[in-house]
């Protein structure tokens, strides 16, 4: 039955997944009632699953509604309901002292992801804020990515390597390597481009330790390999097509600089070791006639696009991987042109950034490593830090979820002398905090949404229902904040001035009116956008920004380095030395980690309205299984030297043996012995990072065992 007082507002979401889908709220009475995708002629995208359940996420009853603070011990949840005054006079007085006594070097914030929007956008508004306060210390790398963008810049001088789409129609051969985009959305339409390949029967080839779902529904042919030892793999196949003459030389000679040296690597001129499928096969455990295979069939498909998720480089030594793809991409001649792909780079299209979304000012922060985080918390200057940290804040992240070796952030959480999170739940994480703030949902307010980085359209986001209780956004609490502490030019505008003056600063986009009006302003063009096309049809006019000015086989940013662990050729190199053979011994199971269909990160597991998608069950192969005489369903505990968990198993010949896998993002929760019956990942993992930079949750040895 139809109602007077139901309206209809369009909007996106905004959190970390990578897709952005133009959805249509119905609101009545004050509340959404229903969340549904909205078509749009310009743009080929789906809505998915998890926008459409964020209905449950805006009235859940464990929303926050008013500022709390923290009445009983650290990680528990005893906490009082205080006015946004006692709030904001506690972090005033406790910054002012800090500045005073201890230099704003002793406040560290941190800032993971959070709301992606154009104005209330958590990374932009807590980075402006800090800024403005002054020289504090925080904690940079992308969690997610930090291989492709070393990679990336090391190899094309651009993190920007991202084609449209649309290009791989244009394709013979597809290969999606560690990389499931029909469950971790990269992009709307990823998953519409795959499935219109595969009715335009282009082959798609899986390599990934799992038969993952991607490959379930539109692969061809799965490869499995262990985790971890992909570079090994793709430089047999290099050796290959060396070998055989595969290779193209005329695109090598014209836009490559220092394949000769990679060539030495590979052929063993070296290090007397010939780097062919035999040697692979005992790395990475795949069938040397298999790679041989891969090779031939990649160097002779042309044009092939070999598309590289993020998961294999969240490993020991994850730039090798993301390097030795982009390599064999240039060997093959594939970069540059209709239907090729630039494997390794941040798979994104920036046709657009909106450009300062808010104006971030230029401070010099003391910066460490994410994975550092705990290490920074627990050691201060004595562990040779910057500074003794006083105030911890955080925007925007689960750490004591997401980030890696749990049980040593508690330690280090526990220990803080005061700590602020914003958040829409009482996560984890918050338990820890003496002060939580309540942030509103995206749903509660005006602003525009934009895919990852930049992207092919953007949505206006309009204001569906009121924030419940008393919750601000990011940026309205650091406004309130600032004003506090005479940061007098933080915030002095209002939503709509913000968005029309950024919508001005970028040339061509509509004004607000009309992109309110007509919802989507979108650049899609009847042609893909393929990245590097300018550099191969006119090399000498448009150089690669790299310092040689070609596609850097041999690297000289990583040259630079002078770090063998960072070599200037993509080399395989075996795991680091705790995870050497004897840690096998111990702990013979390579453990990965993969992003769940049901959630967001860790969002969306508090939500019962889409549990039915999750897959929550640990991965076995029946080798495996059979020999520790686990079934299916049985419980098990999973366990190395960091710690122990509780889960039940999927026996499965969908995953390669010797390798288990469990998804991330459910909520840590223990029982009394400190066993997390929860099935959080990050309870196994080690707070290391690669050589140059990446996040290695996917390197993670452990023992499973019946309960
Ligand atoms: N539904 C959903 N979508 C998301 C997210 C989410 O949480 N949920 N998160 C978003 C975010 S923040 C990110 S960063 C991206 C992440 O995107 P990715 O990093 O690409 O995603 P993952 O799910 O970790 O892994 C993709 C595939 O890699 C495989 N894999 C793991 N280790 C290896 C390896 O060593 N070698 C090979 N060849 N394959 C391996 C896994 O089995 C899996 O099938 O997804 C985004 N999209
Ligand atoms: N083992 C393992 N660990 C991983 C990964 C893996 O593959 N394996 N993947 C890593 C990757 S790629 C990522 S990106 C990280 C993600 O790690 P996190 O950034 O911690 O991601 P979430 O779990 O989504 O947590 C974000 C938190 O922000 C809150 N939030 C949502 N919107 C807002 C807002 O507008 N403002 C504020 N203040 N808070 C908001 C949510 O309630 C949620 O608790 O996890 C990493 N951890
Ligand atoms: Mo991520």
């Amino acid at each position: 039955m139809s109602n007077s007082t139901e309206r209809y507002v369009t909007t996106t979401c905004n959190q970390d997944c990578g897709a952005r889908c133009y959805l249509n709220i119905t609101v009545r009475d004050g509340k959404i009632i229903r969340i549904a995708p909205k078509k749009h002629t310009a743009l080929d995208i789906t809505a998915c699953p998890r926008g459409l359940v964020q209905k449950e996420v805006v009235s859940h009853q464990d929303r926050i509604l008013h500022p709390l603070k923290r009445t009983g011990p650290r990680g528990g949840d005893s906490f009082k309901a205080i006015s946004w005054d006692e709030a904001l006079d506690t972090i005033t007085a406790r910054i002012k002292k800090i500045k005073k006594q201890h230099g704003t070097e002793a406040i560290y914030f941190l800032v993971n992801t959070g709301a992606y929007n154009v104005l209330h956008n958590t990374r932009a508004v807590t980075n402006r804020f800090f800024g403005m306060l002054g020289k504090c210390t925080t904690f940079l790398c992308s969690v997610s990515m930090e291989a492709a963008v070393q990679s990336s810049l090391a190899t094309f001088g651009t993190m920007y390597t991202g084609s449209s789409r649309d290009n791989i129609l244009h394709s013979k051969l597809i290969i999606l390597w560690g990389w499931d985009p029909n469950v971790t959305r990269f992009g709307s339409d990823t998953a519409i481009y795959l499935s219109r390949a595969k009715k335009e029967k282009i082959k798609i080839v899986c390599v990934d330790p799992r038969m993952n779902h991607t490959c379930r529904t539109l692969g061809d042919e799965w490869i499995p390999l262990k985790p971890g030892t992909d570079a090994a793999f793709l430089i047999a196949m290099a050796n290959v097509m060396i070998e055989e003459d595969l290779h193209d030389r005329k695109f090598i000679d014209r836009y490559t600089y220092g394949f000769d040296r990679f060539y030495d690597y590979v052929m063993g001129v070296d290090d007397g070791i010939v780097k062919d499928p035999e040697w692979a096969h005992a790395i990475c455990g795949v069938n040397p006639e298999i790679i041989r295979g891969l090779a031939r069939e990649y160097a002779r498909a042309k044009p092939a696009a070999l598309m590289t998720g993020w998961s294999p480089g969240r490993s020991a030594y994850g730039e090798q991987f993301q390097r030795a793809a982009s390599v064999i991409a240039a060997m093959t001649g594939n970069i540059g042109i209709k239907g090729g792909f630039v494997s390794g780079g941040v798979d994104l299209i920036d046709l657009a950034v909106i450009e300062e979304k808010i104006p971030v000012p230029e401070t010099r922060h003391n910066i460490i490593h994410k994975t550092m985080l705990y290490d920074a918390l627990i050691k201060g200057r004595a562990g040779g830090y910057p500074s003794d940290c006083k105030l911890l804040y955080i925007t925007g992240c689960n750490l004591l979820n997401q980030y890696l070796n749990l049980n040593k952030g508690i330690k280090a959480l526990t220990g803080t002398e005061f700590t602020v999170i914003h958040e829409f739940f009482l996560t984890h994480t918050a338990r820890y905090a003496d002060i939580v703030l309540p942030v509103t949902h995206a749903y509660e307010h005006d602003d525009i949404g934009q895919t990852w980085i930049g992207g092919s359209y953007f949505i206006k986001m309009n204001r569906a229902v009121d924030p419940p209780g008393e919750a601000k956004s990011d940026f309205q609490i650091f406004s309130v904040l600032a004003e506090r502490l005479g940061i007098a030019d933080y915030n002095t505008r209002s939503d709509d001035e913000w968005l029309e003056d950024i919508l001005k600063r970028n040339p061509g986009f509509p004004d607000l009116a009309t992109l309110s009006k007509e919802g989507i302003y979108s650049l899609k063009s009847d042609q893909p956008k393929i990245a590097f096309r300018e550099q191969i049809a006119d090399p000498e006019k448009n150089p690669f920004p790299t310092k040689s000015g070609r596609i850097e086989i041999y690297s000289n940013m990583f040259a630079e380095k002078n770090d063998p662990l960072i070599p200037p050729v993509p080399k395989y190199i075996s795991p680091w030395d705790d995870r050497g053979e004897k840690l096998m011994e111990k702990y013979p199971i390579q453990l990965i980690s993969p992003h769940s269909r049901a959630r967001i990160n860790s969002q969306l597991y508090n939500v019962d309205g889409i549990k039915h998608l999750a897959d929550d069950r640990l991965w076995l192969n029946t080798e495996d299984a059979l020999e520790r005489n686990i079934k299916d369903c049985d419980p098990v505990h999973v366990y190395n030297d960091m710690g122990r968990i509780r889960v039940n198993v999927k026996v499965t010949d969908s995953i390669i043996r010797g390798v288990a896998s469990l998804d991330q993002g459910q909520w840590y929760d223990p029982d009394d012995g400190g066993v997390d019956t929860g099935g959080c990942v990050n309870v196994l993992t080690t707070d290391r990072h690669s050589p140059a930079g990446a996040f290695p949750s996917n390197s993670c040895l452990v023992q499973v065992e019946k309960v």
